[in-house]
């Protein structure tokens, strides 16, 4: 489950690249977009497939996230936009930071948010995660990054109040609200073509260079103690996780785009 990394310390993301040589590569993530470096580019439509309906689903504290996964036959698929097939589904999980102003791992204008949900997809045509993840075109990222606010936001409720259950590392529970999927992976139909993409890496060691990025522009938002539940699970160590960021890595001559639809 967590290998044999953390966020702090001689395991932390500046040692990931001893045991874990390709977190020293060229086309790492996260990264700072820039705005005015980007490359603006009309993508087909992006498309999702089998959000709608209930989905059955677990959450569990893997020891470096709170991560989600499905073992629904209705499983949530995209296409279109940079990709050119279709990506099915593997698991969701958060990045959050030690207090309002970091959590994010993708910056844009060198700007941190509070948290980033990441929705991992693998490429259908392999077959399954595991063949996925040993080809350059394996994954798919949906990025989608969170404010602080005073203001609750209603698709963490149910989470929220079922992290207290899983604050022990390996803690597995099914999620009571069987729509948190098709909130979390399809949140804004109507933001959903406002997106950064480019070519990167696993933000965590093995640190695989496979992932085509989508980042959504529109930030949205999650209030301060929403945010403060995530904070209390437990890591490896038996502390806190009170933050589960990688720092920006260098973007080396890659090129960001920005679809404009
Ligand atoms: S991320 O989206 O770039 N942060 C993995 C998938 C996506 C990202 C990072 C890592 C991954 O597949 N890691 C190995 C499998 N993990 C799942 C995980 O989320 O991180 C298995 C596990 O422990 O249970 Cu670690
Ligand atoms: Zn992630």
């Amino acid at each position: 489950v967590a290998g044999n990394f953390s966020y702090d310390g001689t395991n932390g993301p500046s040692h990931w690249g001893k045991e874990y040589k390709t977190c020293l590569g060229k086309y790492q993530s996260p990264i700072d977009i820039e705005e005015k470096d980007v490359t603006t580019m009309t993508f087909p439509e992006l498309q999702f497939s089998g959000v709608e309906g209930s989905h059955k689903a677990y959450m569990t504290n893997n020891g470096h996230t709170v991560m989600i996964q499905s073992f629904d036959s209705n499983v949530p698929s995209i296409s279109g936009g940079p990709i050119n097939s279709t990506y099915v589904f593997q698991q969701l999980h958060f990045h959050w930071g030690p207090n309002d102003n970091q959590g994010s791992e993708d910056l844009i204008n060198n700007h941190s948010f509070s948290m980033e949900l990441h929705v991992v997809l693998w490429k259908k045509e392999y077959g399954s995660y595991d063949e996925a993840i040993k080809r350059d075109d394996g994954l798919t990222v949906l990025g989608y990054l969170y404010q602080a606010t005073d203001e609750p936001n209603p698709m963490f409720e149910s989470i929220v109040q079922q992290i207290p259950d899983i604050v022990g590392v390996g803690s597995n529970i099914t999620i009571s609200d069987n729509n948190v999927l098709k909130k979390l992976v399809a949140p804004d139909i109507a933001s959903a073509q406002n997106y950064f993409t480019y070519r990167g890496s696993l933000t965590t060691p093995p640190c695989l260079e496979i992932v085509q990025w989508i980042d959504f522009v529109k930030p949205q938002h999650i209030s301060h103690e929403q945010l403060a539940a995530f904070r209390s699970i437990q890591s490896a160590d038996g502390t806190n996780l009170t933050h589960n960021f990688r720092p920006v890595q260098p973007l080396d001559g890659r090129t960001v785009y920005r679809n404009i639809a």
